[in-house]
Parts: structure tokens; sequence; C-alpha cells
């Protein structure tokens, strides 16, 4: 079982949604704006339906923390749902015209019933609100050791941003991605989208996108090459492909690369002894199509994940369905969704690698409270900054 670990509960229109974490060290402060924040941007985005103008989502932690810091115990985190309307059948009635995309038919047919609002209650991306809040708590954790990460909409249909995202330009890029409403981080691209997802919903059709996150200042080491589920890059893939609507990920240069001869695509390694002290030890790389990650582990690069998101499933115009109770070819049922849910996606991305990222740590740096995890850290760092450990002519 991995070091840190989370699960989710809760309904799209039940009293509210739960993340549950397991791991974090004691002493670990939280920073409760940065985490409402990062709740805040889930919410926002141009496209997005009229749940959001109901909600102001707020984590509220409820076991595990005392006096603004992580206390060791299971840590619940809290987001109330003000559209809380579950029992009210008249406001949520059954749905027996499944949308094809959504999990609706695949879940009624499993759960042996032809009413698909149970099943879409909880696979509804409104879930992902917990997952923000615990991938926002797990940020906190990472920021000890500064790694960051920076999330962003690279881009939809036919407007995609050649922005090139790196240690020395990110927070430029973060200001861009946060004057723009749709988190395109190139402001022509960024309109391009916009007019895209306006037409959209004209059109009462959606549309979905390609989201990046890049982690930066991960020590060298981190994930293994021993087992498949120990690769962080495998970890990062489960996590990103669990996120409601997306249907690809890539890391680093990703499926590109089947284009391409090895001499194309491999990084070369160098050495500088000026940056000997950063996280990557000295060892720099010209370009990143490994996306930070080799054999599964960390090399000192920042990592690189992009996710292609789909466009959302709930049509306004609907699609050809059928009645569940009668078999009858029926457009499928409407129920209030987005136009387009990118931006969103790009938050949810990005604090669902955070989190990868930050159990990969902690099986590294595994102590009980974060006096202990500091130690380890700081004393990895100092002996693999001090290689060879022994003299390379006997050893
Ligand atoms: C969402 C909440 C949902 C949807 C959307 C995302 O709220 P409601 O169903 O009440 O409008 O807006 O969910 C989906 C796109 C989906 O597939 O279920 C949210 O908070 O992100």
């Amino acid at each position: 079982m991995p070091t840190l670990s989370y699960t989710t509960a809760g309904e799209s229109h039940g009293p509210g949604l739960l993340a549950w974490i397991d791991g974090l060290p004691q002493g670990l402060e939280l920073d409760l704006e940065f985490i409402d924040n990062e709740l805040l941007r889930r919410q926002g985005g141009y496209g997005r339906g009229g749940r959001q103008k109901i909600e102001t989502d707020r984590a509220e932690i409820i076991t595990g923390f005392r006096r603004g810091h992580a206390t060791g115990s299971p840590l619940v985190v809290r987001v109330a749902n003000k559209d809380d309307r579950l029992d009210d059948l008249e406001r949520t009635p059954p749905v027996h015209r499944p949308r094809p995309g959504h999990a609706d038919l695949a879940g009624s047919v499993k759960w042996l019933t032809t009413d698909c609002r149970e099943t879409l209650e909880r696979a509804s991306a409104r879930e992902t609100a917990a997952r923000v809040a615990a991938g926002a708590i797990a940020r906190c954790f990472l920021r000890e050791f500064g790694i960051e990460v920076f999330g962003f909409v690279r881009g939809g249909m036919d407007a995609m941003s050649e922005v090139s995202p790196d240690e020395n330009n990110w927070r430029e890029l973060l200001a861009l991605r946060d004057a723009s409403d749709v988190y395109v981080p190139d402001e022509a691209v960024g309109e391009r989208l916009r007019a895209a997802i306006r037409q959209a919903k004209v059109d009462k059709d959606t549309v979905g996108g390609l989201v990046e996150a890049h982690v930066f200042g991960c020590p060298i080491g981190l994930g293994s090459c021993m087992h498949w589920d120990q690769k962080l890059d495998s970890r990062i893939a489960g996590a990103v492909m669990g996120i409601q609507a997306f249907k690809g990920v890539e890391i680093g240069m990703g499926c590109e690369c089947a284009r391409l001869n090895g001499s194309q695509v491999h990084d070369p390694i160098a050495y500088d002894p000026a940056l000997k002290g950063s996280p990557s030890l000295g060892f720099v790389r010209a370009s990143n199509n490994a996306g930070g990650l080799e054999g599964g582990m960390t090399n000192g690069m920042p990592i690189v994940v992009k996710g292609t998101m789909k466009p959302i499933s709930t049509l306004l115009r609907g699609l050809p369905s059928v009645d569940l109770n009668t078999k009858s070819a029926q457009d499928s049922q409407y129920e209030r969704s987005d136009v387009s849910a990118i931006s969103a996606a790009s938050v949810v991305m990005e604090n669902v690698v955070a989190f990868e990222v930050a159990t990969a740590f902690r099986d590294k740096f595994s102590g009980d409270s974060m006096t202990e995890v500091r130690a380890q850290y700081d004393a990895f760092m100092k002996m693999a900054r001090a290689l060879p450990l022994t003299d390379p002519a006997t050893s």
C-alpha cells in the first residue's frame, strides 16, 4: 500500500463530497486559502453551466487537523453541495434515456436498473471537487520541499498554443493563464478557444481539449523501476485516466515518439557544476522529451503530463439513444451540464498529478512527522550530492 493515499465519496446532488487522506505527516501546515483558491479555480472557466453559480466550494477539514497542521491521523475534507436534492424526485427525476458518452447505460445495466440516476450522481465530474481538495493538500506538502505544479489548457478544437513552460518562464505563464478565462497562457489561442466554445453553445454542442501539468523541483529518484505499479509514470497515467471524461494521457513527447528515431527522442545528459545545489544535482538536458521520467523515476527534469478530455457528453440538442424501459429510439435526456469544462479539467489534472508525486515522495521519505521527513530528505540530498560515496577505483 502506498504511504500516502486518498479516496473520495459523495454524489453530485447529495449533501457534499468527501476526500479521506491517509499518510500525511504530522506537523504539515496546510494553507487553507490556497486549497480554497484551487477549488475556486476548478469552478471557473468559460463555458461552464449553471451549477457553478449555485455553489461556493470550500474545503472544510473535519478530521486529522489541529491548530493549522495535520496531526498524522486520517484527514477527511468535505466540500458541501448547496444544490442538495438527491431525495427530491421532482427536482432529481429518474433518467431512462442514457446519454451516449456518459456512464448512464453501462451503469444502469451493471446495477440492474433502468434508472441511470444513481450511476450519474456518482459518475458526475462534481466529484472532482474532492480530488482537487486532496491534491491541493498534497501540494502544501510538496511546497515544503520546493516542488511546484503548474497546470494550464493548451487548447481545444483547432486552437492549440505552442507555449513551452520551463523552470524560468512558468511563473510568467501562470500570470497569463490566470488572466485568461479559458486558462490558456496565450491570449490569441485563448480567444480562438473561447470562440469555439461560444459557437458550440449556439449549436447546442460541446467542446473538449488538451490540458497540461508541469512539476518543477522534484529530486532525482522518485518512483521506482522495480515494479510496474511503483513506476511514477504508471501511477500518474492511472490518476489522469481516472478523471471524468479523460480519454488520453501522455508523458513528455508521448505518442509523437512513434514517428521518430531514438537519436531524435532521447535527451542527452550533460553536467553543469553550477547547478549541483539544485534538485537535479547538476545533471542537465537540452531537451525534455522524456517528460522528466525515465524507468518510472524522476530524472531531475520537470515532469510533463498531457491529458486529453473528450467534449462533455451531455448535449443540449441530445444524441440518438434508446428508452431503457420501452427500448424505443429516443434522443438522450438532458441534464444541466457544461458546454466545456476544459479549464476545470486543467485544475483537476494538476492536482491529481500532484497527489501522485507527493505519494512517490512519501514512499521515498516516509517519516511520521515533518521533522523526520525533512531530515530524511536532507540526508538523501547530501549523499546524492557527494556521489561517489566510495573510491570508484576500489568499489
Ligand atoms: C460539475 C457539476 C455538475 C455539472 C458538471 C460538473 O453539476 P450539475 O449536474 O448539477 O449541473 O455541471 O458535471 C458534468 C459535466 C458531468 O459529466 O456530470 C462540477 O461541479 O464540476
